[in-house]
């Protein structure tokens, strides 16, 4: 525990499947993202730095639980219709906040599930955010491309005319409802796979929805309206110490940049609304100067899991790629058990406080609740959240020793520079993604030091350290 702990603001900035070569700051040529970099090139930037999961409902289960999502067998991709999988006696990161008196919020993507089973989205949609420590949540309920096309204001559907219900299912259609199946006559964006469900503005989901026209989002404004309720957020509550997340919706699928960012980047949609994020986050960077906050405000940026380009819809992201990266110097992306899946962009920005350098310790969103706890000084349940407060203030060079990945329940284990990769049976690639998915039926060891592309497997030539991984990951994983 910290002798003195400090409270400053704490805003986590989380973007969705946003790649470890996706800035410019992390070494993207043909983007430029000014805005994000200053956190990166003014703060600690880490080349080591982790989501626990290579998809989305995972990472956001171990960033705010400082659990391992695979100790969680509800913690995958959820349908917009799930209950939460947060239990509301678990610990969690804003309720780590409010234990030091802090104002919590969450602006943003949710993705963990709502209510007990069988929501009725007219009325108090609860658990929710608000019931796990989030004393304000305004949110989307899932991902940009599942319905509920709404967001959620404290567990209310914003807009709602009672006039208008809702009714959500992931089962069937509802009668005489258009579908981007049956009606492609009636989308502006073409499904490439999944995605063919109700249609809203244009764009087909996953999931059918009917009702609640008046409530429905704008996609192109969703940034500018998550900036401004961020904004908002804080010009109200800068008197106090408040934890606010602020969950982008960035460079997820459906990429509906507004129309000022449209073909800005030259790489088509995907790049277009990276390039928004950049800008709403330079935005919102310039409300906490204003507000006179920026100073005393801690700020963590990271993304949930690595990048994907085909992920639904036919919107270019393959095509006009260029010489672009994603993923960096590094191999498969979202979904993946390599190193591309889970290794993301992470910094951690305090102006004036934070020496700016770049950081080698492997560090992971799992380990926030324990590190943050400390921070300020506060006990925290944590079950596999390390506190490696130090690593993230660069104060230390050290992080966690080892981390054990996961990517569509399978799992992986690292430990200093190696990575070993357990043998298991699935394809190697996503013929829909074009994503390597990393599996494969013999043992993988790899070098992430001098091989951070893994495309040396050492499993055969190294089988002391083999053994000697598989076995402290099996004491952790279970055989
Ligand atoms: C997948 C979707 C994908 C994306 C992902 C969730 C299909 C075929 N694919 O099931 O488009 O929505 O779920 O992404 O439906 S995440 O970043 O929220 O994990
Ligand atoms: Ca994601």
């Amino acid at each position: 525990m910290a002798k003195d702990p400090v409270k400053p603001n704490v805003v986590v900035i989380y973007l969705d499947d946003l790649g470890y070569g996706d800035l410019s700051s992390y070494g993207a040529t043909e983007i430029s993202t000014p805005n994000i970099d200053v956190l990166a090139n003014e703060g600690v930037k880490f080349t080591n730095g982790y989501a626990t999961s290579a998809t989305c409902t995972p990472s956001r289960y171990g960033l705010l639980t400082g659990v391992y999502p695979w100790r969680n067998p509800k913690a995958k991709i959820l349908p917009g219709s799930a209950p939460l999988i947060i239990t509301t006696e678990q610990e969690t990161l804003p309720k780590v906040f409010k234990k030091a008196g802090y104002q919590t919020a969450i602006v943003g993507k949710w993705h963990l599930g709502l209510g007990a089973g069988n929501v009725n989205w007219n009325q108090h949609i609860t658990p929710g955010p608000n019931e796990v420590g989030f004393e304000e949540a305004y949110i989307l309920a899932a991902t940009q491309d599942r319905v509920p096309t709404v967001y959620i204001d404290n567990g209310y559907v914003d807009g709602l005319d009672p006039k208008d219900p809702i009714s959500v299912s992931y089962k069937k259609n509802f009668e005489g409802e258009p579908t981007g199946k049956d009606n492609p006559e009636l989308t502006t964006l073409k499904w490439h796979h999944g995605h063919n469900n109700s249609i809203v503005n244009g764009i087909p989901r996953i999931g059918y929805m009917k009702g609640g026209e008046a409530a429905k989002w704008t996609d192109t404004d969703m940034a500018d309206h998550f900036l401004k309720k961020a904004q908002t957020y804080v010009r109200e509550h800068k008197n106090k110490p408040f934890f606010l997340y602020y969950a982008l919706q960035q460079p997820h699928v459906p990429r509906t940049p507004h129309p000022r960012f449209v073909g800005k980047s030259g790489m088509g949609p995907r790049g277009d609304v990276i390039l928004e994020a950049d800008y709403v986050i330079g935005e919102f960077m310039k409300t906490l100067e204003k507000e006179g906050v920026l100073e005393n405000t801690l700020i963590v940026f990271s993304s949930d899991n690595g990048p994907v380009l085909q992920d639904g819809y036919y919107d270019d992201a393959m095509e006009k790629i260029g010489d672009h990266t994603p993923a960096g110097k590094l191999r498969g992306g979202k979904y993946s058990l390599f190193d591309g899946g889970t290794r993301v962009p992470f910094m951690v920005y305090w102006k004036g406080i934070i020496k700016p350098k770049v950081s080698e310790a492997l560090v992971c969103q799992v380990d926030l609740v324990a590190s943050m706890a400390d921070l300020i000084g506060v006990e925290a349940d944590k079950t596999d959240s390390e506190n490696i407060l130090s690593a993230f203030l660069g104060k230390s060079k050290k992080g966690r020793k080892e981390l054990v990945l996961e990517a569509g329940s399978k799992t992986s284990y690292r430990a200093g520079d190696w990575v070993m990769i357990p043998p298991y049976k699935g394809a190697k690639m996503s013929w829909h993604s074009f994503v390597e998915s990393g599996i494969n039926q013999e043992f993988q060891l790899y070098n992430l030091e001098k091989d951070p592309g893994e495309l040396n497997n050492l499993a055969k030539s190294e089988p002391k350290k083999l053994q000697k991984m598989l076995t402290k990951f099996e004491s952790i994983r279970g055989k």
